[in-house]
């Protein structure tokens, strides 16, 4: 462990955005890329080193941009290319790299590829998707089966997600070769690195069943780090919903493996019944939490680097999942300092720096994403009404898509015009300008918490060690040979009366209670957060 060499990107920390909902800037209702351009000193000012942008590329938004029909052009609704550009020098001008989301995994069936596939039966793409006669019973992750007919004719095509998202055949040689090309494309024009959509499905064979991390997968990343990824100093972080702990440490850390870092999912599967999906819900046990990081920890101490996130465009709001909405500044924060003391590079979803809590949806008329739609659909008739939205209120990826609420103006800043998803009721209390000037600022937490990070290499290289103070207390310490450092955050609504013992020794770097000293730690407040560092550690060196 304490042989790690130190990379950039272990130090510096990432902000995703969801172009459709950062900022919109010509009065459409609908983000694009000019508007991101002037929110980057906001970035800037939180001490954000890498964003992520999700896809603005050609894109009928079946799935918002996650079904590309043109993988080397920008859908208008964002803007163009030179926008784009100026987008990427804006970022680089302020000290800042940019990387981009791909889609490798599926194009839309409104693609090129696609359409010429299904048009002619001796289409050079029919190769370049996955037809068959017979068919298996694999489900979509969006509901159904993952297979749809070919219309007038007696075939399937297969599809993981959407049936408007059709998977490619990564098997077909021309094709790989086609999408390292796009990718190689995207580097020479500006981008630092990439964060690769589903990237663990492309070794399928689904024949066999096999999906997720299947046969073909690692040859296939050799190949792309290759032809494509052989930059050191590339950025990139893999999405590996189907992966292990263990398989997702082999594909990172980059030189030796294929990524940066990834993205592995096992903490999300927390509040769901085993096996049963996202919707079948489950209370979180905060000791399951503990286990999946120390079991993470101790698989990336080894090998690999990982990418921490509670939230993205994906997943319900961090304070309405894990917190209170009653205590927003509280349990926004003290999950700030649970999640991002651990081992991996913190991920900031837009809207987090404020404390953005879930929309309060009141029909399914309200939402817009597929993945709830279908879900909605599939399963009026299998169960009561109440119980599919008591589901998609808990984890519907809309709550997380709802507009960025910069100031108390109307449309919360973000629009003139009524936005294509509704702002937050809450956008007056809720947004950027408000939060700054509060004495119980989120985002000046966030700021102070990523600058700490960035001065304690502990955080990179330190061991990690659990501490069970109460069921209701997520714990650690980080420790190298130079220092110690301890998280303490409280997931409890209520006071805990507990004193926690032999802390005389420690100091406090950053709290949630800053008037809180240690001697007055009894009881310790709902959703209380802090960062203790063990004082003069080598006083007789
Ligand atoms: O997500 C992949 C994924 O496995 C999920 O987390 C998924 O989005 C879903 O919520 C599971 O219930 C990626 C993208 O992040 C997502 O936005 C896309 O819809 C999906 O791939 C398909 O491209
Ligand atoms: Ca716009």
């Amino acid at each position: 462990m304490a042989t790690r060499e130190i990379k950039w990107w272990h130090r510096a920390s990432v902000y995703q955005i969801y172009p459709l909902s950062f900022q919109d800037s010509n009065g459409d209702g609908i983000g694009d890329i000019p508007g991101i351009i002037s929110r980057l000193d906001h970035l800037k000012n939180l001490g954000v080193d890498v964003i992520w942008l999700s896809p603005v590329f050609q894109s009928p938004m079946k799935d918002n941009g996650y079904d590309v029909s043109d993988y080397r052009d920008v859908h208008p609704w964002f803007g163009t290319k030179n926008d784009l550009k100026k987008l990427i020098e804006e970022v680089h001008r302020r000290g800042m790299k940019i990387i981009s989301d791909i889609v490798l995994n599926h194009t839309s069936d409104q693609h090129p590829w696609f359409i010429d596939a299904l048009k002619r039966v001796d289409s050079p793409y029919r190769d370049y998707y996955i037809f068959r006669k017979k068919i298996n019973d694999i489900q979509s992750v969006f509901s159904g089966p993952a297979w749809t007919k070919v219309p007038h004719r007696d075939e399937y095509y297969f599809h993981f997600f959407a049936k408007e998202q059709p998977d490619l055949n990564w098997q077909n040689p021309n094709l790989r070769k086609e999408l390292y090309a796009i990718l190689n494309e995207w580097l020479a024009f500006g981008f630092d690195g990439f964060r690769l959509d589903v990237i663990d499905l492309i070794g399928k064979d689904i024949d066999k069943g096999l999906i997720g991390h299947g046969p073909f997968y690692h040859a296939f990343l050799k190949e792309l780090k290759d032809n494509v990824l052989k930059d050191a100093n590339l950025f990139t972080v893999g999405e590996l919903s189907g992966s292990s702990a263990e398989q997702a440490a082999a594909v990172t850390g980059a030189p030796e493996g294929t990524f940066s870092m990834a993205f592995q999912f096992s903490h999300l599967w927390l509040d769901e019944q085993l096996g049963k999906g996202k919707w079948a819900l489950k209370r979180l046990d905060l000791l399951d939490l503990k286990n999946t990081f120390e079991h993470l920890h101790s698989v990336y101490e080894k090998q690999g680097w990982n990418a921490l996130f509670m939230g993205n465009h994906d997943q319900p709001r961090p304070v309405s999942r894990y917190g209170s909405k009653y205590h927003r500044y509280h349990s926004q924060t003290m999950l700030q300092l649970a999640f991002y003391g651990q081992l991996g590079t913190p991920f900031i979803y837009q809207g987090e720096e404020i404390g953005m809590v879930n929309y309060p949806f009141k029909s399914i008329n309200e939402m817009k994403d597929v993945e709830s739609l279908n879900y909605y659909q599939d399963q009026l008739g299998k169960q009561p009404v109440r119980s599919i939205m008591q589901s998609l209120l808990a984890k519907g990826r809309d709550h997380a898509r709802t507009p960025m609420q910069w100031s108390s103006k109307s449309y919360a800043g973000f629009s003139t015009k009524k936005p294509w998803l509704p702002v937050h009721p809450q956008y007056r209390f809720i947004n950027v300008e408000t939060d700054a000037h509060s004495k119980h600022s989120i985002q000046q937490f966030l700021k102070q918490f990523l600058r700490l990070r960035k001065q304690h290499d502990v955080f990179i290289n330190g061991k990690l060690k659990f501490r069970s103070f109460h069921p209701s207390i997520y714990a650690y310490i980080r420790e190298n040979d130079k220092e110690s450092i301890m998280i303490i955050s409280s997931f409890s609504s209520r006071k805990i009366s507990l004193k926690i013992e032999d802390i005389q020794d420690w100091e406090v770097l950053l709290s949630n209670h800053p008037t809180l000293t240690l001697q007055s730690l009894t009881p310790i407040p709902p959703y209380f957060g802090v960062m203790l560092k063990k004082r003069n550690k080598h006083a007789n060196d």
